[in-house]
C-alpha cells in the first residue's frame, strides 16, 4: 500500500452549493488520501438551485484520461457524470486502470437523483446507461431512489423496511457489481444504510434529522471512499461515513442555514482526520 494512498475522483464542479467535488476534494485530503480530480462539468451553482450556468466537459475526458496512462490508482471514486457520452468514457478508464493495477478498486456513486426524483440533467438514457458502469464496480452507493431506478422496482419513499431494503439490494447485486450500499433509508426516528456484500446484508443506523440536505450523498460517498482507501473494512467504512453524516447533519439543522447550500462540513472536518483503521491497527 502507498504511504499516502491514491484517488482518482471523477466528479463535478459546482461553484455554490455544498457538493461533488467541493465535499471530495476536503474530505479525502484531511481523511490522508490524495485526490486527483476529473471534473466532469462546471456548475455555477447545483442543480437544486433555480438557476446555473452549466458546462459540459465531455469532450476534453478521452484526452484527460489519457495523459493519466501511466498513473495507477488505488481507488476511482465515481460521481456525479454531465452526459452520455461520459459512460464509455468512464468504462475505459475503469477497464485501463484494472488492467494496470488489478487490485484497483472502483467505487460508484450512481448519483442520477433524490426523493423519487431524477436530477434535471439526467435524462432517462444516462440513468439506463449507468447500469453498464454499475457492472464494473466494486461498490455502488445508490439512495433509494437510485437503487430504483438502476433496477426498475418502483419507488415507494424513503422509508423500507428490513426484508424490503435486503430485496432491493439483491437486485442491485444483478447488476453485477461487488458490493451495494444503499444509503438514507428512513425508519421512525432513525436514518440508516444497508451494506450487501458476500451474500450477507447488515443495516446501521443514526438518528435523523427532520431536514433533508442536499450534498449528504457526496459526503457519505467521499468519507466511505476515504476510509476505504486507508484500509478500512465496507461496514467498518459505512459506519464511519454514517456516523460523520449524523453529526453533520445535526450541527447544520441547528444553524439552521437554507438546505441547497448543503451540510456545514467545515467546522467538523477535522474529526476525520488523524483516524486509525483497522488494517493500520493491526500493524502497529
Ligand atoms: O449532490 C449530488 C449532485 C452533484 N452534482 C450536481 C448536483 C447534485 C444534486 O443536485 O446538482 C451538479
Amino acid at each position: 500500500m502507498r504511504t499516502v494512498p491514491r484517488v482518482a475522483c471523477i466528479n463535478d464542479l459546482s461553484g455554490y452549493g455544498r457538493c461533488s467535488l467541493t465535499i471530495a476534494l476536503p474530505v479525502l485530503s484531511v481523511m490522508g488520501v490524495q485526490v486527483c480530480p476529473a471534473p466532469t462539468a462546471v456548475l455555477s451553482m447545483h442543480t437544486g438551485f433555480p438557476q446555473f450556468t452549466f458546462t459540459d466537459l465531455t469532450d476534453g475526458m478521452a484526452d484527460y484520461f489519457a495523459s493519466w496512462a501511466e498513473l495507477d490508482f488505488d481507488w476511482i471514486y465515481s460521481g456525479f457524470l454531465g452526459s452520455l457520452g461520459q459512460i464509455s468514457i468512464v468504462k475505459r478508464f475503469f477497464e485501463t486502470q484494472k488492467a494496470k493495477n488489478p487490485d484497483c478498486r472502483i467505487l460508484l456513486d450512481p448519483v442520477m437523483g433524490d426523493e423519487g426524483k431524477r436530477y434535471s440533467t439526467y435524462t432517462q438514457e444516462l440513468c439506463d446507461a449507468m447500469r453498464e458502469l454499475a457492472s464494473e464496480a466494486d461498490v455502488i452507493t445508490p439512495n433509494i431512489t437510485e437503487a430504483c431506478l438502476l433496477t426498475g422496482v418502483p419507488y415507494r419513499g424513503e422509508s423500507l423496511h428490513h426484508a424490503e431494503a435486503e430485496a432491493l439490494a439483491e437486485q442491485l447485486m444483478t447488476l453485477g457489481c461487488g458490493a451495494a450500499v444503499i444509503t438514507g433509508i428512513v425508519q421512525e426516528n432513525t436514518i440508516g444504510n444497508l451494506t450487501y456484500a458476500d451474500g450477507t446484508a447488515a443495516f446501521d443506523s443514526v438518528h435523523r434529522t427532520e431536514c433533508l440536505f442536499s450534498g449528504t450523498g457526496d459526503l457519505f460517498a467521499s468519507v466511505l471512499c476515504g476510509a476505504l482507501a486507508r484500509g478500512a473494512g465496507l461496514r467498518a467504512a459505512v459506519r464511519i461515513a454514517g456516523a460523520f453524516l449524523s453529526d453533520v447533519t445535526q450541527y447544520t439543522l441547528r444553524e439552521n442555514t437554507p438546505a441547497a447550500e448543503g451540510v456545514l462540513f467545515e467546522p467538523l472536518l477535522r474529526n476525520l482526520g488523524g483516524m486509525i483503521y483497522e488494517n493500520e491497527k493491526q500493524r502497529k
